[in-house]
């Protein structure tokens, strides 16, 4: 008697079965490449337009690499870089080289200078400045810059032909050209959308937001958290998402357009956003929740966020290198234009190609639902999958037939099977010239089961099956996560 249909009486039982919401849905990266970092980055820029990736060390030093070439390009500080931003187009970074402050009088103590590099020639040029603590860009020629030492003043500088900044706010007497904003020192962002900038100040007892503009060059005050408000036991960080839908400090997300208004907090401090998620110390949340959605293979609190897309470069402080990770999707699916194909198909009733069409429970099986091989009680078994091209993996998902199979809900991690599903097989990824096995799997009684391997990059892969429930071989659905 044919086991795939002694089974047919068995659906009846689960009329009590109600529909399952999928699992949140978990979004994973796919590390796609990485390299030894050339120095201790405590900070980072990421620029994809000019494939760049830029780390500024604790010292003096800004290494600018080449990402295609891993060429390197190292610029000293005359002093100490404190800071340093990319341009809103991505082809200039700047980098404030902190000459220091007459403490409690807010002067210059030794001259400042910005640094600008243009990463179309990875070449450096120098402008002087009245006081470079901190530095946002406007434009390719106009950043602002911000003092260090306790109460600050900001000045609006143009990137003129002469050896200095050129002032565009007007000068405040005492101040020099620096504008006095009445805030304690932090860190700011600009954001070019709105014109604005964000400071989060470093405050010991009061910690606080305080918004301004800028408008014909001036600065502009606007709304501020206030002394003991409502951003009062956050701070630690600043951070301003990469879309300008939320600006971050500490673990509170306040909305960027009134810093006054509060959205929510999340487990720890961010240190890089972009609009739908935030990065803590190596774990990632969503931005608009604050659940947590994973965390990457290291800690860290050092990112360079792609300023327009949804990939990012992560520092790892415990082995000197810097990984570029993107978000995983399926590449098995044939709309993603993954191709089926398996050793025998039991009839045209079990064919292969539902194993790769986004359904992964299995409905409709026995007619054209899932796929089963066609040798009886005989093993191996395998399907494959080509995808459109080469692709980045890192992990399998092998959903098999669940006993309920006439009225089957969406399979959870932790659902098992008794009667016909996959109990022993491997994941195998083709190297070019023999198939490369990438994870085993023996004794699985799950319905899903996730495979887990190293980063692996091939453009097709085989489950090879060694042994089943039922003396077939069933698959509802076979995902690939990478890129
Ligand atoms: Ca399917
Ligand atoms: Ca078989």
């Amino acid at each position: 008697m044919h086991l795939l249909l002694r089974v047919l009486t068995i659906g009846s039982i689960c009329g009590i079965c109600a529909f399952l919401p999928r699992d949140a849905a978990a979004l994973t990266y796919t590390e796609v490449d990485s390299f030894a970092a050339p120095t201790n980055a405590t900070m980072m820029i990421y620029s994809p337009t000019m494939d760049a990736l830029v780390l500024k060390n604790a010292a003096s030093a800004i290494v600018a690499i080449d990402i295609e070439s891993g060429e390197p390009t190292t610029r000293l500080a005359n002093t100490r870089f404190t800071d340093m931003t990319l341009s809103p187009s991505g082809r200039y970074v700047f980098g404030a080289d902190y000459g220091g402050e007459n403490i409690g009088y807010g002067t210059p103590s030794s001259t400042s200078y910005v640094h600008r590099l243009d990463l179309t020639s990875m070449t450096w040029d120098l402008r002087t400045a009245y006081i470079a603590g901190n530095v946002q860009a406007v434009s390719d020629t106009q950043v602002i810059l911000k003092s260090i030492d306790q109460w600050v003043t900001f000045t609006n500088n143009a990137w003129g032909g002469g050896t200095a900044l050129v002032p565009l706010n007007t000068a405040s007497g005492y101040w020099g050209p620096g504008y006095y904003a009445s805030v304690y020192f932090g860190d700011f962002r600009y954001d070019i959308r709105t014109g604005r900038l964000l400071h989060g100040n470093a405050g010991l007892s009061s910690q606080e937001i305080q918004a301004f503009r800028i408008a014909n060059n001036e600065f502009v005050k606007q709304e501020g958290s206030g002394i003991y408000g409502s951003a009062q036991g956050y701070g630690g960080t600043v951070v301003l998402a990469t879309d300008g839908s939320a600006f971050y400090y500490g673990a509170l997300q306040v909305d960027p357009l009134d810093v006054t208004h509060n959205v929510r907090v999340f487990p720890e401090r961010i240190y890089a956003a972009n609009g739908s998620v935030a990065h803590g110390n190596g774990k990632y949340y969503d931005a608009h929740t604050g659940l947590l959605l994973g965390a990457l293979p290291f800690s860290t609190t050092i990112y360079a966020m792609n300023p327009s897309g949804d990939d990012f470069w992560a520092f790892d402080p415990a082995s000197t290198t810097v990984h570029h990770f993107m978000p995983s999707s399926n590449v098995a699916m044939a709309t993603a234009g993954g191709v089926a194909s398996a050793s025998s198909a039991y009839s045209a009733a079990f064919p292969v190609s539902p194993i790769n069409n986004n359904e992964r429970a299995g409905a409709n099986w026995g007619n054209g639902g899932g796929w089963a091989d066609g040798t009886l009680n005989t093993f191996p078994d395998w399907v494959q999958i080509n995808f459109a091209g080469s692709k980045t993996i890192d992990h399998v998902v092998v959903y098999t037939v669940q006993d309920y199979w006439a009225n089957p809900v969406e399979p959870t991690d932790t659902m098992t099977f008794t009667q016909w599903g996959l109990t022993d097989f491997t994941v195998q990824g083709w190297n070019g010239t023999a198939w490369v096995i990438l994870g085993t799997v023996s004794g699985n009684n799950l319905v899903k089961r996730t495979v887990n391997f190293a980063a692996y990059t091939t453009d097709r892969i085989r489950i090879n099956i060694t042994n089943a429930l039922g003396a077939y071989s069933r698959i509802t659905e076979v995902e690939a996560w990478g890129q």
